[in-house]
């Protein structure tokens, strides 16, 4: 008998996120895990995405938030399988754990699905040191947050594949440099792509879902 003492609580994330990875490439299904701080507007760009390409691809959700279901609720008009974690129901962690994603699989036929969309608790620190299986990380930064957030939260940016600049129809309102933005999110990860978008004005939302459809499309032929 093989007795495996497991090195801290981060190596059995992992290794439940690496079995999530291998369920999903067999199943063939995209995960993004969208992260970001509070108000950012993850719940909008989910919406605004599954609002776009539910006749496209069929989506599932999981919602983590620490209190309530709204965001849930709010996505609820799309008649898709949606899970919430609350995660105030047990111990009130701000950040997602493979292990309760790996609980929030059994909830979705993974036959009758090609993307998955995780909503990260809010915030730019703890959701960042939990792998969860997914295919993208998204980190979505708002330009009322300042240009400094990728560099004061660099393993969030670093870890990310993706960045979406947010709300970019504020701009005209906002002493806010979107280059030194840009440049900041590329000294935390020179490889990350910059996606920037407006959900109320639709500025970029094409190149969002275009980037999405790439995506799902490749892990559908893979
Ligand atoms: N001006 C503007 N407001 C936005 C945009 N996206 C989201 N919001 C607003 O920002 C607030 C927080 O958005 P939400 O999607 O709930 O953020 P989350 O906490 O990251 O899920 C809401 O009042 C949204 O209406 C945007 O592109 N432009
Ligand atoms: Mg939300």
């Amino acid at each position: 008998m093989e007795i495996k003492i497991l090195e801290n609580i981060f190596e059995s994330n992992r290794e439940m996120a690496e079995e999530i990875r291998s369920l999903l490439n067999e199943k063939k299904v995209y995960m993004i895990d969208i992260m970001s701080s509070p108000g950012a507007g993850k719940t909008t760009l989910t919406d605004t995405i599954i609002g776009k390409l539910k006749y496209e691809y069929r989506f599932g959700v999981i919602e983590g938030d620490i209190k309530t279901a709204t965001d849930a609720e709010k996505l609820a008009k799309h008649d898709i399988p949606i899970v919430q974690i609350e995660t105030s129901l047990f111990g009130g962690d701000c950040h997602l754990e493979s292990s309760w994603i790996m609980k929030s699989l059994d909830h979705f036929d993974l036959d009758d699905i090609d993307c998955i969309i995780i909503e990260n608790v809010g915030n730019l620190v703890c959701p960042a040191e939990f792998e969860l299986g997914d295919d993208e990380r998204m980190v979505v930064l708002s330009v009322t947050e300042g240009e400094d957030k990728p560099i004061k939260y660099p393993l969030m940016f670093n870890s990310s594949r993706t960045m979406v600049l947010s709300k970019t129809d504020l701009l005209p309102y906002l002493p806010y440099n979107i280059d030194t933005a840009i440049a900041n999110a590329r000294r935390a990860n020179p490889d990350i792509t910059i996606i920037k978008t407006s959900a109320l004005s639709g500025e970029g939302i094409g190149d969002l879902l275009d980037h999405l459809r790439k995506n799902i499309d490749r892990k559908k032929s893979a």
